[in-house]
């Protein structure tokens, strides 16, 4: 059936039998596609009936769905006319591995970035509301998601309108990891019944007294539950609340979905589902399976930078009770998990939640205690005001390990951190360092941990060919290392782009710098080399607008040294997906990208 279906129209004349059938063909071919493309196996296949059921009711892309991160949404790709691409999944030139508009005219927000998908549909559905065309605005959104701030700001806003909204909360317990906090429990309750329940008998036991009315709401549970006591938290905010569901149970999945269609007030739909359904191993680790590599992909000995940075906290937290950490829902990726199991006392994964997540630091900071804020580049840019407002301003002691800088790959623009070093070296009070290799990273890791301030270490995704990387020395804040002595040119190189400048370097013989700091610079370095050199050549892993090479020529600037300057970094437009070499490669971010520059 699956080859037959070219949109939406194509699943609308089946019933219900055929509907699961064709349930079961997404699944198995998801199955195969993602283990060869790798991407998000466990979160697609909890969401295969929830899709189906939508594209069966609703009518994109006159209704809209927004989905929430839209790592979930490739049920949703195949039955919009993306079949045939879905061999190129998260590859170069390819599909993306979430939700684009300009992907498909049915994606109709993009997304990559947590808990945008409430805020999102809520203004389509107000712009239906203001262009009178009773489209309907969907958002789906994971309990995970659900975890992060913007979420709930859109709740009270939505929850205050009159706006035509279904919310379906598709709640599997899990984010990443195990999902954490307040609302998960909140939510574990609501399933068990146990907050209906309660809220039932106390109303009961009120309306008893006033026997007319006790009557007439016996007669209907629903009325009940709509007109006398509300029963959950959201219809305390003013939604209507359905649910829970069994999100695998097509049928009733079909059936209240045609219900909800011909409301038209903020509603949530509770749908419950489980990660990986249908596959025993992701049913089992949805974690492991949240998101894997293509099949083909060696996993490499190597060490990677996450890993160097567990074992950092893992051995430095043996000797500081005074460490904590903090993860934004990203303990695994981070490289946390031992971690976690060592020191669950010093170890918080407070949800999606960025902007918490740093300011909660700064709290802990002004009470003795060293933070370290583990964090991925893309989701640091969440948290830029509490980063400047309420860490950098009040000059906190805090360490900010930014994971995921530079290109990442496969996951392309959405979580390329290809803006951190703009973005960080124009706030006051912070020390930015780079390190070239996981040796290095092991020591500025040392250095952030032992100095006062607002200091932020990044480092790429991917490994360092450093083994041996643990060491117990501490580096001198502001210095460089000139790694090759040449003449005539020097190459600058910031991170992990030190190799590639090595390779240029060794080819023009020119001399190359491992620079180590964005901020401070070794200003006295780059003075002393401007005087026998006629050329810089610098190179990061970030936008060059506003990065590093921008932090050398303002310094040239500003001391009226004329020696030339050629800045590559990536370019002024969003990057692309694809491997990271390829990437690189194309970002003339690589060895010949240098030496091009050198005779421009
Ligand atoms: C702002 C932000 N922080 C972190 C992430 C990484 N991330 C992607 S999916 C995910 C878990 C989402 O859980 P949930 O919404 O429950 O969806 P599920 O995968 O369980 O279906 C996380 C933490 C992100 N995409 N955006």
């Amino acid at each position: 059936m699956l080859d037959q279906i070219h949109s939406p129209q194509d699943i609308k004349q089946l019933d219900l039998i055929q509907l699961q059938s064709l349930a079961d063909e997404i699944r198995a071919f998801l199955i195969k596609n993602i283990q060869k493309t790798g991407g998000h196996l466990a979160p697609n296949l909890g969401t295969i009936e929830m899709t189906l059921a939508m594209h069966y009711v609703f009518d994109t892309p006159k209704d809209s769905f927004v989905f929430d991160v839209g790592h979930q949404a490739y049920t949703h790709k195949i039955l919009t006319g993306r079949l045939d691409k879905m061999h190129t999944l998260r590859q170069k030139d390819g599909l993306s591995g979430f939700t684009k508009r300009s992907e498909s005219k049915h994606d109709s927000f993009g997304a990559g970035h947590s808990s945008t998908s409430i805020s999102a549909a809520l203004g389509i559905a107000i712009a239906n509301g203001i262009h009178k065309n009773n489209n309907k605005s969907l958002a789906v959104i994971g309990d995970g998601a659900l975890t992060g701030g913007m979420s709930f700001e859109a709740l009270n806003h939505a929850g205050d309108s009159n706006a035509d909204l279904l919310i379906i909360l598709n709640d599997n317990d899990m984010s990443i990891s195990k999902n954490v906090g307040a609302m998960n429990k909140y939510l574990t309750r609501l399933i068990s019944g146990k907050v209906y329940s309660t809220m039932k008998s106390k109303s009961l036991g009120f309306l008893e007294k006033m026997p007319m009315i006790h009557e007439f709401a016996k007669r209907s549970e629903e009325h009940l539950k709509g007109m006398v006591l509300p029963s959950t938290l959201f219809e305390e905010l003013g939604l209507d609340y359905f649910g829970p569901i069994d999100g695998h149970d097509l049928p009733t999945l079909v059936k209240t979905l045609k219900n909800l269609k011909i409301q038209n007030k903020p509603r949530l739909l509770h749908i419950i589902t489980k990660k990986g359904f249908g596959l025993e191993s992701a049913e089992n680790d949805p974690c492991k399976f949240h998101g894997i590599a293509p099949a083909q992909t060696n996993a490499s000995t190597l060490p990677s930078y996450s890993s160097v940075f567990g074992t950092w906290l893992n051995n430095t937290a043996k000797y500081n009770k005074d460490l904590v950490a903090i993860t934004p829902a990203m303990c695994t990726g981070s490289g946390m998990s031992d971690f976690e199991q060592n020191f669950p006392d010093q170890y918080f994964d407070v949800g999606i939640a960025e902007q918490h997540a740093i300011t909660f630091a700064g709290g802990l900071a002004t009470q003795g205690l060293k933070p370290i804020v583990a964090i991925y580049s893309t989701f640091l840019q969440r948290g830029y005001d509490q980063l400047i407002h309420d860490i950098a301003l009040q000059d906190l002691n805090i360490v900010f390990a930014i994971d995921r800088a530079g290109l990442v790959g496969a996951d392309g623009a959405t979580h390329a951190g290809s803006f951190d070093l703009s973005f960080l070296r124009c706030i006051p009070n912070i020390t930015i360092m780079s390190p070239s290799n996981a040796q290095q990273m092991y020591q500025m890791l040392n250095t952030a941990f032992e100095m006062p301030g607002t200091i932020c270490v990044r480092y790429p995704r991917g490994t360092s060919n450093i083994e041996d990387y643990i060491s117990s020395e501490l580096i001198k804040v502001g210095t460089a290392k000139v790694v090759r002595q040449g003449a005539n040119i020097v190459i600058l190189g910031f991170g992990t782009m030190l190799e590639a400048a090595i390779e240029a370097g060794n080819v023009l013989n020119a001399t190359v710098v491992d620079m180590r700091f964005v901020k401070p610079l070794d200003e006295s370095l780059l003075i002393q080399l401007s005087k026998d050199h006629s050329q810089f050549i610098s190179i990061e892993d970030n936008a060059a607008n506003g990065g590093a090479g921008s932090a050398v020529s303002e310094f040239l600037h500003k001391n009226k040294l004329s020696t030339g300057l050629k800045i590559l970094g990536l370019p002024d437009k969003f990057t692309e997906q694809g491997s990271q070499s390829e990437l690189y490669k194309l970002y003339n971010l690589d060895a010949a990208g240098i030496i091009n520059a050198s005779k421009s």
